[in-house]
């Protein structure tokens, strides 16, 4: 089977961080002999892609001249080079923030391919998901099941796999509290209902018009209003009676990041997920040694956590929060996203 593939295609590129986002024609790429061509149909719009643009991370983005973002996108094997394996044409497949790795270092042999010294990055180092043609390594695309919406799974593609990942490393039971700190937003939304499909009990911390809303319809159980409650970490204590046994940390905020180390219950697990630009994360000493409390970085997840995170959505476990636009409107999303208006993820139609 074969597909025509036209020559040029829609995208939304930069030429320097924080520069005009344009919408023009560009080549479609040509898959490398490890690499398939995806038709992307949808992509969603991560937080992630707001920092590339911007370039406030210590990683540079490679821009020659001019980078493609996006690494939420879901589409259709339409080509492939000859070295892959596995896929053919007609298949679903999704575009991750990890596009490929050298599956020769330690990480990547203990299967913590995100920690490869060598990452290839989508939207990052590697042109994305904002346009109509994308190349992703074979060996890390993602499988997507024929029953799945291409739009409503999308931002599984980061935010799920991410939110997954970091639940396993806050390492809780069934019953247990746990606490999401920027729980109405892309990841959050998407974290609460993860958690929930686990058996958590889940207390969200967020803030601004529907957040409480969309965190109770996503199953969460008490809301914490950022823009109005004085002390986050005393209402929180009092709620889970004790604190959360465990933290995730999904805001973009520093402060809201210390104020968690002050919540989190005796034995239990902050984990480390949105990424401020900047950022430290402050704990104090003594009540870490006296509470005993973990505080651990979570990165995206492997191809395990992909194909698990995946099948929690295709079974119907959770749901995405979608409001959908054309990829022309990129950059009034960013505005949006900017201004912290955003209700769970946005996802871009490639094709408008
Ligand atoms: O693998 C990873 N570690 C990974 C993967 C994907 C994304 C990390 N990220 C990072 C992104 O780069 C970003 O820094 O996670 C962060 C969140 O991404 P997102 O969910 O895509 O962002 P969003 O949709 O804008 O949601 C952020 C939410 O945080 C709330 C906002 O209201 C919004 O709903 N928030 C903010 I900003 N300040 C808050 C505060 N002080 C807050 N919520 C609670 N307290
Ligand atoms: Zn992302
Ligand atoms: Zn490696």
């Amino acid at each position: 089977m074969s597909v025509e593939i036209p020559k040029t295609q829609k995208a939304v590129v930069f030429y320097k961080n924080g520069g005009k986002l344009t919408y023009e024609d560009i080549d479609v790429p040509t898959p490398k002999s490890n690499e398939l061509l995806i038709n992307v149909k949808y992509s969603g719009v991560c937080h992630t892609d707001l920092h590339a643009w911007k370039g406030d991370w210590p990683l540079p983005v490679k821009l020659d001249p001019y980078l493609v973002g996006g690494h939420e996108g879901a589409g259709v094997v339409v080509a492939m080079g000859d070295n892959v394996k596995g896929w053919k044409i007609g298949d679903y497949a999704g575009i991750k923030w990890l596009n490929g790795s050298c599956m020769n270092c330690e990480e990547c042999e203990l299967g913590n391919e995100s920690n490869c010294p060598m990452a290839d990055l989508s939207g990052y180092t590697h042109n994305g998901s904002f346009q109509e043609y994308a190349t992703a390594d074979a060996v890390q695309a993602a499988k997507i099941p024929k029953n799945c919406d291409l739009a409503e799974i999308a931002p599984i593609l980061c935010a799920g796999i991410t939110v997954f990942k970091a639940l396993k490393t806050a390492d809780l039971s069934p019953g247990q509290w746990v606490a999401v700190s920027g729980a109405a937003g892309g990841l959050g939304s998407l974290a609460v209902q993860y958690a929930k499909a686990m058996g958590l009990r889940v207390v969200g911390i967020d803030g601004g018009e529907g957040k409480k809303e969309l965190f109770e319809k996503c199953g969460g159980e008490v809301f914490v209003d950022f823009t109005s409650e004085a002390d986050i970490p005393a209402a929180i204590i009092k709620a889970t009676n004790g604190g959360a046994h465990g933290v995730i940390n999904v805001s973009v905020s520093e402060k809201a990041i210390e104020q968690s180390t002050q919540y989190v219950r005796s034995n239990g697990t902050v984990v480390l997920v949105g990424l401020p630009a900047g950022a430290v994360c402050k704990s104090s000493v003594f009540d870490q040694v006296v509470k005993s409390y973990k505080i651990a970085g979570s990165y995206v997840g492997n191809r395990a956590d992909s194909r698990e995170a995946i099948d929690f959505f295709s079974r119907g476990l959770v749901r995405s929060p979608i409001k959908i636009a054309g990829l022309s409107e990129l950059p009034r999303i960013y505005d949006e996203m900017i201004a912290g208006k955003i209700l769970g993820r946005y996802v871009v139609d490639c094709a408008k």
